[in-house]
């Protein structure tokens, strides 16, 4: 097949097949012509001949050779030619780089390096090839580079005569090229040129033919050949390709902002595990209730798998919603007095999720500066202007939003209780701002819900103010499962149902994660003394650390010590856990640089006496850091 527009060459291409295969390979053809990329062809020329037995040839081995730079490419072919017995191979390499552009490839004497060929402008064309069988075949419109090369580069290197050939693309966006040859096989080069150069050329070496290349350009003309056993499209080498993953990651290193997760071994409570082969106390967990190993929960979540099987198979859109998903919906919603509620596969889709449903393009969102990194996700995702606003600065916030009247919505978005800092964001303010000026207010209650407030309830518990326009919880932390969740008026629901693409696209949370859900928000209600006692940790754990002189306060589960210095942060740490107490450095992009920290995560499930101890073992750490 040939394809051209004009006149001017657009594409060709030559298929190998048997007769009864020929004419699903002609339309096949036909197609690859009218999508070439060089263009819609305005003649197509399509030539079916009938052979005899073809000569089967078995391809070259293949090989890549990474090269960073035309240069760098360009040497290692030099070197391969030599290999080949080529000894001026230096002039081989400039002739190719300064071939005229042709169709076919040049002829030349390895001895002499005169051309042999006789059409200068043409060249000799090797043709009438294919690779046996499917593997190697050409797609039907896009041109594969390698799948051509490998089967004419197998077929040059057995024509009599010849000792090597070097190919250069050119293709402009094709900067691989090759050099092949029977004793070497096929050595692909990653880098010949550079992109955007639209040169290219071949040339075949050849020894003592020069004076008959009759046989030579018949063979790779006119003699029928399959290429068999093609070794399928090779990648990169690994090392190669990862390569430059290589030095990102060793540039992470170096900025002590390295990241990798410690193996826990759960003991069957919250507060003691062991932490990379060490007996610890817990003081990592946003399992604030201790409910995660509750019996209860496990049981409840055991039940619903058992009733409900343990994956839901996909988005509750596509393939239907268990009842076990709205009783949970039901539940929430009832517990925290709203309209509705939805659940999410976690809290992180829940934010990302209901922030880009409810803004966009056109809208403005103001974020507190400490809002947890979904939160600024969601903001990102939703395309809507940020505009960020001072850490609980409320005239700050009243500032910013009082100059976006000119916005079509306006959302007022906020961590209730603050991951890393364990503070409580002004909700009665927030939302006295909120209406004043005619926007959403939104709080993510992660962090509030089964700690502040009379019931556990949260933010607008603790201050006594209504709710948010929409509150997000998560069911992973005080309720001890997995999860997200919505809560708002019965339109923003239906309207996340519609838009919300962590929602849509999700497979939903699994029954097991459900059941447990449920069974803690039953404890949550019948069981308050557990808020109690997380509370009266909380003051004992501060007092312990003033006591040493620590100065650390907070309303909340957890209790930040600032430590500010990265490394130290994680050294501390890493000390910590040597003497049994698993107490993570928190760094940026968690917080700001240079306010690494440690955060201790109480829970209802710790005793004092480890929380006296752990106090005891930061006050040494932290005096020996300093001192
Ligand atoms: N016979 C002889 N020479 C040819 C032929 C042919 N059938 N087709 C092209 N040439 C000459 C012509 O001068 C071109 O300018 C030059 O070769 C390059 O041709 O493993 O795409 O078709 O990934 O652009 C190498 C693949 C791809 C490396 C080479 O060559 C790999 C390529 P192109
Ligand atoms: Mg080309």
């Amino acid at each position: 097949m040939r394809a051209s527009h004009k006149g001017a060459h657009i594409s060709g291409a030559e298929r190998i097949v048997d007769s009864a295969a020929a004419s699903s390979a002609a339309s096949t053809l036909v197609r690859r012509a009218l999508t070439h990329a060089k263009g819609i062809p305005d003649a197509i020329s399509l030539k079916i001949t009938a052979i005899q037995s073809p000569l089967q040839i078995k391809a070259l081995p293949v090989k890549t050779i990474q090269a960073n730079s035309p240069e760098e490419g360009l040497s290692i072919a030099c070197c391969l030619l030599r290999e080949c017995g080529i000894s001026r191979a230096d002039e081989v390499i400039d002739m190719i780089r300064t071939s005229p552009p042709m169709r076919g490839a040049m002829l030349v004497d390895a001895e002499s390096l005169y051309r042999l060929d006789t059409n200068l402008d043409r060249g000799v064309r090797a043709t009438c090839m294919d690779a046996a069988g499917a593997q190697g075949r050409l797609p039907a419109s896009a041109k594969s580079h390698y799948a051509e090369a490998i089967v004419l580069a197998s077929k040059v290197a057995a024509a009599p005569g010849i000792v090597a050939e070097i190919c250069i693309s050119d293709d402009p966006t094709y900067v691989t090229g090759y050099v092949a040859s029977p004793s070497i096989g096929y050595q692909r080069i990653t880098c010949m040129k550079n992109a955007g150069d639209p040169h290219g050329g071949r040339i075949f070496l050849c020894r003592g033919i020069a004076n008959n290349t009759a046989p030579t350009i018949d063979f790779l003309e006119s003699t029928p050949v399959l290429v068999t056993d093609v070794p399928p499209a090779p990648g990169l080498s690994k090392t190669n390709r990862f390569s430059c993953l290589e030095s990102e990651l060793s540039a992470i290193r170096q900025t002590s902002l390295w990241r990798e997760p410690k193996t826990l071994m759960p003991s069957g409570a919250t507060s003691i595990a062991t932490v990379a082969n060490r007996h610890a106390a817990v003081l990592a967990s946003n399992d604030y209730l201790g409910l995660a190993h509750d019996h209860r929960l496990v049981a409840a979540a055991a039940e619903a798998a058992s009733s409900w099987g343990t994956g839901t198979g996909g988005s509750r859109l596509v393939t239907g919603s268990l009842p076990i998903h709205s009783a949970l919906e039901h539940r929430l919603a009832e517990f925290f007095g709203c309209e509705a509620s939805l659940v999410f596969a976690t809290g992180y889709m829940a934010n990302v999720g209901t922030i880009s449903a409810i803004v966009g393009k056109g809208d403005a969102i103001l974020s507190d500066e400490l809002n947890h990194a979904s939160i600024i996700d969601g903001c990102r995702l939703s395309g809507a202007e940020v505009f960020i606003y001072r850490h609980c600065d409320t005239q700050d916030l009243r500032r910013k939003l009082s100059m976006c009247s000119g916005y079509r919505r306006r959302l007022v978005v906020s961590d209730g209780v603050f991951s890393m800092d364990g503070d409580i964001a002004p909700l009665n303010a927030i939302l006295d701002i909120c209406r004043e000026y005619d926007a959403f207010s939104y709080i993510d209650d992660a962090h509030a819900i089964g700690v502040i407030g009379a019931f556990g309830k949260g933010t607008a518990e603790y201050f006594g103010c209504p709710c948010a326009d929409i509150t997000i919880g998560t069911l992973s932390k005080a309720l001890g499962s997995e999860g997200g969740f919505v809560c708002a008026s019965r339109k923003v629901v239906e309207l996340l149902v519609n838009r919300a693409r962590s929602f849509i696209f999700s497979t939903s949370p699994s029954p097991a994660a459900l059941g447990a859900a449920i069974a803690a928000l039953d404890i949550l209600e019948s069981e308050p003394n557990r808020l109690s006692l997380l509370r009266s940790n909380v003051s004992f754990f501060l007092k312990s650390l003033a006591n040493y002189g620590i100065a650390a306060s907070s309303p909340t589960a957890i209790v930040p010590i600032v430590v500010g210095d990265e490394n130290r942060a994680t050294e501390i740490s890493a000390k910590l856990l040597e003497q049994g107490f698993f107490i993570p450095a928190i760094r940026y992009p968690t917080v700001t640089r240079g306010q690494a920290r440690l955060r201790v995560a109480i829970s209802s499930a710790h005793s004092e006496a480890i929380l006296a101890s752990a106090a005891n073992a930061i006050a040494k750490q932290l005096n020996n850091c300093y001192g």
